[in-house]
C-alpha cells in the first residue's frame, strides 16, 4: 500500500476520535461585541510544526501528541501540521520524529494581527476594505455598500439565521430580467467563513462580489456573465464561529452550539446529510471534527440546505475553505470517484491552470477522500449528492508559513487569483451548450485543401438546438466572417470544416451552438471577440533531437548540488507516492533515451537520486532561425515533487538574458509543450532553451525528465489557387473585379492587387493572360 494511501487510512481510523482542548479552553467565553485583548484565549508558547510520518505507527504517535491538526499534505512525504503547545513540542522531540517549525512562536503571529487591527479604525476598513480583514459587522456593511452602488444589480438576500439569532447575509447579484424563455437562470452560490478561522474565505468571496458589481459595465465577461446569471455570494456562513474568532479565540473552529457536556460547537462541515456520520467525522461533541447529533441538525447547515432546495436553478457551488492550496471536490466520505469524476476534473483543470496564469501559485486539484482525507457530511458532499450541483471546495492559500493567520498583504493576492476561477466555473455551468475538440484543433491549415475538425456539442444548462452549429471563418484580420454549418456525425458529434484557400494571413475562426431556449455559446468562450487562429502552409522541421545521441546539450549545476543532475540514457522507473522518474522516456517519440534528473538504480529508492541541494540545467545547443518566419519550439516534460519544488523552462536569444516560458509543478507524466517563440522573443534570430529543476526544500522529491525536442515553423509556398484573383483564398464573385482588371490593365491589377499575381487569371494554363481565359474563370466560379 502506498504510503499516502496508509496516512488517509490511518486518519480516517484513529485520528478523528481524539478529543480537543480547543473547545474546553473557550467555554463560558460568551459572545461580546468586541473585546480587548486581555479577554482572548492565549497560546503562548505554542508553536506550529510540520511532522513527517512515515508509517501508520508513527502518525499514531503524532496525533497522541497535539490535538489539534492545522493541515495535510498532499506530497509523497506525508506531512502534516499541528499546532502544539510547549508540553506537546517537548513530547515531539522525545518521540524523534522529523518536523520542522513552521511558526515559532504563534501568541507572537496573534499579537501582532491583534494589535495591527485594533489600529485600525471601522472607517479605515471600510475605505480600503481588502487591505485588512474586516469584522462580520463591516463585512454586512460593505456588502450594503456595494448594493447601493448598483441597485439595479445587487440586492442583500439573506439566507438564514445563525444558532445566536445572527443574519447570514449574501449578496444576490444579477441584472434584470429572467433567462431565455422566462425561465430562471442558472445561479451560483459561493459562501466562506464555514470555518471561523479560516478569515481569508471571507474577503475572498467579498471580491467576487466586488468586482461583478463594480466591473459590470466595463467587463465584457463579467457583463455576460451577470446578465445570463444570478450569484449569490455569502461571505459569512458562521457568523457565531466567525465573531468568536475574532473576539475569544481566534482559532475557533466550529459554530458556537452548547454541546450539553460542557462543550460548545459543532463542525458545520460535517453536519451536512450526505453520507453523514461516516468516516472522517467525529461523535465525540468535544472534537473539531464534531458532527452534531443528527444531520442539520444546526440552523446553519439548515439554511444552506433550504436555500438551496428552495432554487433549483443552483449550478454551480463553492464552499471556501483555507489551507493548503487546494481544489477539493467530491467525494469526501468515500473514496470512491464520483459519477461526474470528469466534469469535475475538466473544470478542475482549468481553474488551477487560471490561478497558475493569475499569480503562478500552485493549487492541487482532486476529489476530498483520496486528496487529503476521509471528511463525511461535508457541504460539498451534500450539494452534489442530493442536489446533483457540481460543488467545489478551495483551500486558498497558503501552504503553511502562515496558515490560518495569513497576512494582510496577501489578502487582495489571493482574492485575484480565485477570481477567474469562480468565473470559469460559473461560465461552464450556466452555459446552454458546452463545445469542445474531441481531437484537438488542427495546428495549421494545408494551403489548397479543406481543413476538417469535430466537434462535440454537449448539453448543460440547456438542450442544443440542432439547427444552431456553425463555424464563422475568415483568412486574416478585417476580412468579412463567412458562416458555414457544421455536418451532423450522430449524437453529439459534429464536423466543422474550413474551406481551401492559398497562402496569407492566418484563419481566424470560432464556432457557436445555441440552446433550444435560444442562448448561445461559443468556442473559444469568448467568441466572437475571440478566436482561434490557424497558419497557413506545410510545417517543416528544422531541428528535432530524440536524445539517443548527443546533438551538443549542456549541464551546468549549482555548486550546492549534491546529487540528480541531468544526465541522458534509458530511465530507469522510480516510485514514491506515484511514478517518481518515468520508466521509460517519452512514448509519444521514438527511441528509448532521454534527459532526466540522476539516473534512478534498479529497485533504488525515489529519493536517492532526486535533485537534491540545488538547481541543475540542462541547456541546448544554439538553434539558428535566420530565414524561418514564426518559430515554435515543442518538447515533451515530466516533473515529480512534492509541490514545492518546479521545473523552470526558459528561453533566450543571446545566451544571457533568459525569459521564463512554464514553472512546472507535480505532474508525473510526459506533456507535451508547444510555443511560438516570438511571444517570448519577438525578433529573435536564434534560440535556446534551458530546463533548470530546482530542489528549495531539503529532503524533498525533485525529479524531472525530457524529451523530443524540436523546433519548427509553418511555411507557406504555394500561391492562391488559380482564378482567386483578390488573393483571399477564395474563388467569388469578389474575384471577378480582378480578372476583368488582369485582362484589360495588367498594369493597374498590380497596383490594386499588390500581393496577388495577374498570372492567377491564367486559367486554361497556356501562360497567358487574356480572353481566351473567361470560359475556364466562369467555369471556376460556378463550381465547374
Ligand atoms: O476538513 C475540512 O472540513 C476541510 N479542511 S479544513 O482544513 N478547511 O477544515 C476539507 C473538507 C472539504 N470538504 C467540503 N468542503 N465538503
Ligand atoms: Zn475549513
Amino acid at each position: 500500500m502506498p504510503l499516502f494511501d496508509r496516512f488517509v487510512r490511518g486518519l480516517s481510523r484513529g485520528f478523528w476520535k481524539k478529543t480537543s482542548t480547543l473547545a474546553a479552553i473557550a467555554i463560558g467565553a460568551g459572545c461580546v461585541a468586541s473585546a480587548s485583548a486581555a479577554d482572548k484565549v492565549r497560546h503562548d508558547g505554542d508553536r506550529v510544526v510540520r511532522v513527517t510520518v512515515a508509517d501508520e505507527a508513527q502518525l499514531d504517535t503524532l496525533l497522541k501528541l497535539t490535538d489539534d491538526v492545522w493541515s495535510h499534505h498532499v506530497d509523497a512525504d506525508s506531512s502534516i501540521d499541528v499546532r502544539m503547545t510547549p508540553v506537546q513540542f517537548a513530547n515531539l522531540e522525545v518521540s524523534g520524529l522529523p518536523y520542522t517549525v513552521l511558526i515559532e512562536d504563534l501568541q507572537a503571529q496573534l499579537d501582532e494581527e491583534d494589535a495591527r487591527l485594533a489600529s485600525r479604525g471601522v472607517e479605515q476598513g471600510l475605505a480600503n476594505p481588502f487591505d485588512d480583514y474586516l469584522r462580520w459587522e463591516q463585512v454586512n456593511t460593505y456588502l450594503n455598500t456595494l448594493v447601493a452602488l448598483r441597485p439595479d444589480l445587487a440586492s442583500i438576500v439573506v439566507v438564514g439565521t445563525s444558532l445566536q439569532g445572527r443574519p447570514m447575509t449574501a449578496i444576490r447579484i444579477s441584472s434584470p430580467g429572467t433567462g431565455p424563455g422566462g425561465s430562471a437562470k442558472p445561479a451560483i452560490f459561493y459562501h466562506g467563513g464555514i470555518h471561523a478561522r479560516e478569515w481569508i474565505t471571507v474577503p475572498t468571496v467579498l471580491w467576487a462580489a466586488d468586482r461583478l458589481v463594480r466591473d459590470y459595465d466595463t467587463n465584457a465577461e463579467i457583463r455576460a456573465l451577470v446578465d445570463r446569471c444570478e450569484f449569490f455570494l455569502l461571505p459569512v456562513m458562521n457568523p457565531d464561529g466567525y465573531i468568536h474568532s475574532w473576539d475569544v479565540e481566534r482559532l475557533w473552529r466550529k459554530n458556537r452550539r452548547p454541546n450539553g457536556d460542557g462543550s460548545i460547537g459543532v463542525d458545520l462541515n460535517r453536519n451536512f446529510g450526505f453520507g453523514w456520520g461516516g468516516d472522517g467525522a467525529s461523535s465525540v461533541p468535544n472534537d473539531l471534527t464534531y458532527r452534531g447529533p443528527a444531520p442539520f441538525s444546526e440552523p446553519e447547515t439548515q439554511a444552506i440546505r433550504n436555500f438551496i432546495m428552495a432554487r433549483p436553478n443552483i449550478v454551480a457551488y463553492n464552499d471556501v475553505h483555507s489551507y493548503s492550496q487546494l481544489l477539493l471536490w467530491p467525494w469526501g466520505y468515500t473514496d470512491v470517484l464520483p459519477p461526474d469524476q470528469a466534469e469535475f476534473d475538466f473544470i478542475g483543470t482549468q481553474m488551477i491552470d487560471l490561478i497558475r496564469a493569475q499569480s503562478g501559485r500552485n493549487y492541487t486539484p482532486g476529489p476530498i477522500n483520496t486528496t487529503i482525507y476521509p471528511a463525511s457530511g461535508g457541504s460539498i458532499d451534500w450539494a452534489y449528492g442530493a442536489e446533483g450541483i457540481i460543488a467545489f471546495s478551495y483551500e486558498l492559500r497558503d501552504t503553511g508559513e502562515f496558515g490560518f493567520v495569513l497576512p494582510p498583504d496577501q489578502i487582495l493576492p489571493t482574492a485575484q487569483e480565485i477570481f477567474p476561477t469562480f468565473l470559469r466555473h460559473a461560465e461552464l455551468r450556466s452555459a446552454p451548450v458546452r463545445i469542445t475538440f474531441p481531437n484537438g484543433l488542427p495546428s495549421l491549415a494545408a494551403p489548397g485543401v479543406a481543413t476538417q475538425f469535430d466537434v462535440r456539442i454537449s448539453n448543460i444548462a440547456d438542450t442544443l438546438n440542432a439547427a444552431s452549429p456553425r463555424l464563422f471563418a475568415r483568412n486574416g484580420p478585417g476580412l468579412p466572417l463567412n458562416e458555414y454549418t457544421l455536418t451532423s456525425l450522430g449524437g453529439d458529434l459534429y464536423r466543422a470544416a474550413l474551406p481551401a484557400r492559398g497562402c496569407g494571413a492566418p484563419t481566424e475562426f470560432y464556432v457557436t451552438a445555441a440552446g433550444n431556449t435560444g442562448a448561445t455559446a461559443g468556442a473559444p468562450l469568448n467568441a466572437p471577440s475571440g478566436f482561434f487562429t490557424l497558419p497557413v502552409g506545410e510545417e517543416i522541421e528544422t531541428f528535432r533531437d530524440n536524445f539517443e545521441t548527443n546533438l551538443g546539450w549542456t549541464v551546468s549545476n549549482d555548486p550546492s548540488l549534491t546529487s540528480g543532475a541531468w544526465v541522458r540514457g534509458d530511465p530507469v522507473g522510480t516510485t514514491s507516492g506515484g511514478p517518481a522518474q518515468p520508466e521509460d522516456d517519452n512514448p509519444a517519440g521514438t527511441g528509448t533515451q532521454c534527459y532526466v534528473t540522476g539516473q534512478g538504480t534498479p529497485g533504488g529508492a525515489a529519493g536517492a537520486q532526486d535533485v537534491d541541494g540545488g538547481s541543475t540545467r540542462l541547456t541546448s545547443p544554439v538553434f539558428d532561425l535566420t530565414g524561418i518566419t514564426d518559430a515554435r519550439l515543442s518538447y515533451y516534460r515530466w516533473v515529480a515533487s512534492n509541490g514545492t519544488d518546479t521545473l523552470n523552462v526558459a528561453v533566450s536569444a543571446n545566451g544571457t538574458n533568459w525569459v521564463t516560458v512554464e514553472t512546472v509543478p507535480n505532474n508525473r507524466a510526459w506533456n507535451f509543450v508547444e510555443l511560438r517563440v516570438a511571444d517570448y522573443l519577438p525578433g529573435a534570430t536564434s534560440v535556446r532553451v534551458r530546463f533548470t529543476m530546482t530542489d528549495d526544500a531539503p529532503a524533498s522529491l525533485a525529479e524531472a525528465a525530457i524529451d523530443d525536442v524540436a523546433v519548427s515553423s509553418v511555411q507557406c509556398t504555394s500561391s492562391s489557387p488559380i482564378g482567386d484573383m483578390n488573393c483571399d483564398g477564395f474563388i467569388t464573385v469578389g474575384d471577378i473585379a480582378g480578372f476583368v482588371l488582369a485582362i484589360t490593365d495588367p498594369a493597374a491589377y498590380a497596383v490594386q492587387y499588390p500581393t496577388c499575381n495577374a498570372l492567377l487569371a491564367d486559367v486554361n494554363n497556356d501562360g497567358f493572360v487574356t480572353v481566351g481565359d473567361i470560359g475556364g474563370f466562369v467555369a471556376l466560379l460556378t463550381g465547374g
